[in-house]
């Protein structure tokens, strides 16, 4: 079976009884939560949209839990006409969980359900504006409310993706980790709870590196969105391809990631845990986000994220280029077809599934 080498429940029901112990010893004192500011084609009208969607909190077969998408309608804030595209999700691998790709303008309405009979799941992202109900934090952090999904009670969070908001941003799990005190615990959202919102911008323009030169691309001409975690010491993938309809496919470990010659692809890259990681990409270069300077490696740190769209030209290998996490193997393919694409694979094999 292969190792993933991730904190396990095991290790979280130790850890929550060292934050116990850890609790009883520090003086209490407040986390600032962080409101980051900073083919059917992807859809790019001037409506906008609301995004009505149900994530059930599931536990995998692996002592892993996940965020599973349940259903997800898109409603026409100008016209009310609603759209379900829930059958675009992958209901197969759950982490990362599942991507919402969302235009600056619009607003994500998201109802949490706790499938799992235990614990208070919630959900804090990056990126979009929120009011502090939505923070899914607990009392003790943002002073209003304990903002999770109980067994018998789901929570809806609401998010603008207003002015400003463009980008790619994680979102994940804050209270699960909940300590036997009500004190929240950062970190343990790695056992699984974690996705991303890709926002794009309300012009539809995103700086791209073709055929060698920085350019702009509509974001309607990306055939595919590639989403990448940076764990500890793994990666986890999915993809969306727009020329599937904009099918999500859920990857698991390190995936073999596959794209056209030729087409247009977003890299994603996101992170999640404790450490730094330089993501590295032989024979593949990009720009620089706000720049035109073209490189092929990025220090990224934690819940940070990283992003830049290519046309694709060579076969690659994506890797961590700190030592310590490429030795442990902390690496995937990208392969280019002259052809059809492939759709892109989990190499292990592992179904990773519920
Ligand atoms: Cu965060």
């Amino acid at each position: 079976m292969y190792d993933y080498k991730l904190p396990k429940l095991e290790y979280v029901i130790t850890t929550l009884a060292l934050g116990l112990i850890i609790a009883n010893f520090l003086p209490s004192y407040n986390v600032v939560s962080v409101f980051a500011q900073s083919s059917q084609k992807i859809e790019q009208g001037d409506h906008s949209k609301s995004h009505e969607i149900q994530i059930g909190v599931v536990e995998l077969n692996n002592d892993r839990i996940a965020y599973k998408m349940n259903n997800y309608l898109v409603r026409d804030l100008v016209d009310n006409s609603t759209t379900n595209i829930t059958s675009k999700y992958d209901n197969r691998i759950l982490i990362p969980g599942p991507t919402i790709v969302a235009n600056e303008g619009d607003e994500v309405k998201i109802t949490l359900i706790n499938e799992m009979g235990w614990g208070y799941p919630s959900v804090h992202t990056h990126g979009a504006h929120y009011k502090i109900t939505s923070d899914g934090t607990l009392k003790e952090l943002n002073k209003v409310s304990d903002q999770a999904a109980s067994p018998t009670q789901p929570y809806t969070f609401e998010w603008d993706a207003g002015n400003g908001t463009a980008g790619s941003w994680p979102f994940h799990d804050h209270t699960i980790g909940k300590n036997v005190l009500g004190k929240s615990m950062d970190g343990l959202e790695t056992v699984g709870l974690f996705s991303s919102i890709i926002i794009n911008p309300s012009d539809g323009k995103l700086s791209a590196l073709v055929d060698g030169a920085p350019t702009q691309v509509d974001v309607k001409d990306i055939d595919k969105d590639f989403v990448l975690f940076v764990n500890d010491d793994v990666f986890w993938g999915s993809e969306i391809d727009y020329a599937k309809g904009g099918k999500h496919t859920q990857l698991g470990v390190n995936p073999t990631l596959t794209a056209a010659n030729n087409s247009i692809v977003r890299f994603n890259i996101q992170s999640i845990g404790n450490e730094f990681h330089d993501f590295t990409m032989d024979n593949v270069q990009w720009l620089e986000p706000g720049t035109n300077t073209v490189v092929n490696s990025h220090v990224i740190g934690p819940l940070a994220n990283h992003v830049f769209t290519i046309k694709v030209d060579s076969n690659a290998t994506y890797f961590d280029n700190s030592k310590i996490n490429l030795l442990g193997g902390m690496k995937g393919s990208f392969v280019v077809s002259d052809g059809i694409d492939n759709q892109s694979f989990f190499p292990q094999g592992d179904t990773n599934s519920i």
